[in-house]
């Protein structure tokens, strides 16, 4: 029977649908803790963290304030690429534990109201899975068509064989992204590494062995997944060869990302994965969607009624240098980071969409060194910095381990050589000797891209303590990476947790502040109106914050080493100054004309709107 009521609702798409932006949703409160699991915490003495060291961890994170912890991969991996290369889905690495451990890991959270998601790395898996082995097996194999297997674009005279298309591996641009088999004279696809091979999206069996593997943990209590790369998985069928952009004289290969990024296929997909798995959890999920910036495209993943990802990774930010080539540096100021920030807020704002709000991960550096200034004299400054602006913008806030007590990056002393473990480093600094062997000049240069931008600088372990090891094993057991030397100059948990000291918050204790206002405010903070603010300044990034209900709130952060006096807009009337970056408690600042700031200071208050 249809009565009035129902006839309203099915009118209403057709007037200007209401927008859900507002909607509380658990996932876009929850705040993210991003684990390194092998960097984390070990237990075991074998210097390689574990999932028991992530248990024994769980009360810390609960008093941060953390809602749901997410793991990089710990499923059995022969660690080409840290675990981005899975030979088995459904078993955890012997060295991070067992099943079991992750049950354990799963109830411990729950007990603390707490959630885990999962990384799940599905556009290729490791070139020893069982798949992938009889896949290589034959020709005939039944598994053959489930990865991109294509015959030599020729072969010379010589007998060399010639790859089906000129594109670069990821992570060793020398390289090409094709791995030739001898056993059956064809290539396979493996965009990141040869160890990496490319699952093929096509095959309907595919679709379905991933599904197995994602119900296979949600059945587990596993809450959801970040999605590794998840806009790769559609390649262009027609595989042609890339535009030629980096020097063909040092650069046989050249980026293709463009054949396999937000390709013809992913929205068929990732519709397809919502309606066979997601549609039946509540779950959270994220996808990484490197290389694609355009917005309508985006909200077919990430709109209120997309039905495909609840948000996505947007890497304007961490890409700042150049989009889609990592090893890469350029200057940028304040104004671009502004205008990369005001177009995502407002974007999801407008046209009901949702994000996430991050700049570090495991695969960029560390945000004080790469935003900031990581300088002992402001370091800690820097740190609560970035601290007050991602807890005070839009979206689902993700902390990577370690910024909370402002980690930073390797020193320049470390030699690349010893310290270095990343695959894509390696790589890129034996590219950098190869073709720079006579260039001192350009070969300082690739070193200072890797001082600025090497995943490592994500990746040393996490600092506990001021013990030897920083606490990440015990002392005298040797790390798998060194531990920066800088943990007993108060860069250590313990330490900042106690204690600032009685004018200051410590970084760690700011980050707990900031998290802690955020959920309170989250009408504001999380579901909020986005203004923008003196857009043209060169030094200061400013933006208002305002609730449904016309509750303002002012973010005013001096991205520079310089004392700053930035002046109130007309319109805004501060009624008290909340936090700055600077002094525990609230803050003497003037009310209205012109703020001082202090060298990379970050400055919180409540208006009125006149
Ligand atoms: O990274 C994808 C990737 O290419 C990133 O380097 C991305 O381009 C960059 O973060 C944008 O700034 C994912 C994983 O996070 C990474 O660790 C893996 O090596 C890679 O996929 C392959 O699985
Ligand atoms: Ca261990």
């Amino acid at each position: 029977m249809i009565d009035d009521l129902e006839i309203l609702e099915h009118e209403e798409p057709s007037m200007s649908k209401p927008s859900s932006y507002t909607t509380p949703k658990w996932w876009k409160e929850a705040v993210i803790y991003q684990i390194y699991p092998s960097s984390f915490q070990d237990t075991n003495d074998d210097g390689w963290g574990d999932v028991k060291g992530i248990t024994s961890r769980v009360d810390y994170l609960k008093q941060l304030g953390i809602d749901v912890v997410w793991t990089s991969p710990i499923y059995k991996s022969p660690q080409a690429d840290m675990g981005y290369d899975i030979a088995n889905y459904k078993v955890i690495d012997p060295i991070y534990g067992s099943n079991e451990d992750v049950d354990n890991l799963i109830s411990e959270l729950k007990k603390r109201d707490m959630k885990l998601m999962m990384d799940l790395v599905v556009n290729h898996t490791s070139n020893e899975h069982d798949w992938f082995l009889e896949s290589r097996s034959s020709k005939t194999n039944p598994k053959r068509n489930w990865y991109i297997w294509k015959p030599p674009k020729s072969v010379s005279e010589a007998g060399v064989p010639e790859p089906p298309t000129n594109w670069a591996q990821i992570l060793g641009e020398a390289n090409s992204a094709w791995t030739y088999d001898t056993e059956t004279g064809e290539y396979y696809l493996s965009v990141f590494t040869p160890e990496q091979p490319d699952l093929n999206w096509e095959n309907p069996e595919v679709r379905e062995a991933v599904w197995d593997v994602m119900k296979f943990w949600l059945d587990r209590g596993v809450a959801g997944f970040r999605m590794d790369v998840i806009n790769m998985i559609s390649k262009d069928p027609s595989y042609p060869d890339a535009p030629v952009i980096l020097d063909p004289k040092s650069h046989q290969y050249q980026p293709g990302t463009q054949f396999f990024v937000n390709g013809p296929k992913l929205h068929d997909y990732l519709r397809e994965m919502h309606d066979q798995v997601l549609s039946k959890y509540d779950t959270i999920t994220v996808g990484e969607m490197p290389g694609v910036s355009d917005e309508n495209e985006i909200l077919r993943t990430v709109g209120a009624n997309a039905q495909e990802l609840n948000m996505i990774f947007i890497f304007d930010i961490v890409d700042i240098d150049k989009p889609n080539i990592r090893m890469a540096l350029k200057p940028w100021d304040v104004k671009e980071m502004k205008s990369i920030i005001t177009r995502w807020q407002r974007c999801m704002i407008d046209r009901d969409g949702w994000n996430s709000v991050f700049i570090e991960n495991h695969d960029n550096p560390r945000s004080i060194s790469r935003y900031a200034d990581d300088s002992d004299a402001f370091r800690d400054k820097s740190a609560k910095l970035l601290a007050l602006m991602q807890t005070t913008l839009g979206g689902t806030l993700f902390v990577y381990q370690g910024e909370e007590i402002g980690i930073r990056n390797a020193p320049t002393e470390w030699d690349v050589d010893v310290e270095y473990k990343d695959i894509e480093t390696i790589n890129y600094w034996k590219k950098c000797k190869k073709i720079y062997k006579d260039d001192p000049k350009q070969l300082e240069h690739g070193r200072k891209i890797i001082q600025m931008k090497a995943r490592d600088h994500a990746r040393t372990p996490m600092q506990w303590n001021a013990k030897d090891n920083a606490g990440f094993c015990r002392p005298g057991v040797k790390p798998w990476m060194r531990v920066m030397d800088d943990f007993k100059q108060g860069i250590n948990a313990e330490a900042q947790m106690d204690g600032g000291d009685e004018k200051e918050l410590s970084t760690w204790q700011f980050w707990q502040r900031g998290i802690h206002d955020r959920k309170e405010h989250a009408d504001v903070f999380v579901y909020g109106d986005y203004q923008e603010i003196s857009p043209e300044d060169p030094d200061i990034l400013a933006y208002g914050r305002t609730s449904k209900s016309g509750e303002r709130w002012l973010v005013v952060l001096n991205f520079s080493g310089k004392d700053v006096e930035w002046t109130l807009p007309e319109s805004l009337r501060v009624e008290f100054w909340a936090c700055s970056t600077y002094v525990k408690g609230r803050p003497e600042k003037p009310q209205k004309g012109t703020i001082p700031l202090k060298p990379w200071e970050g400055i919180l208050a409540k208006c009125k709107i006149e």
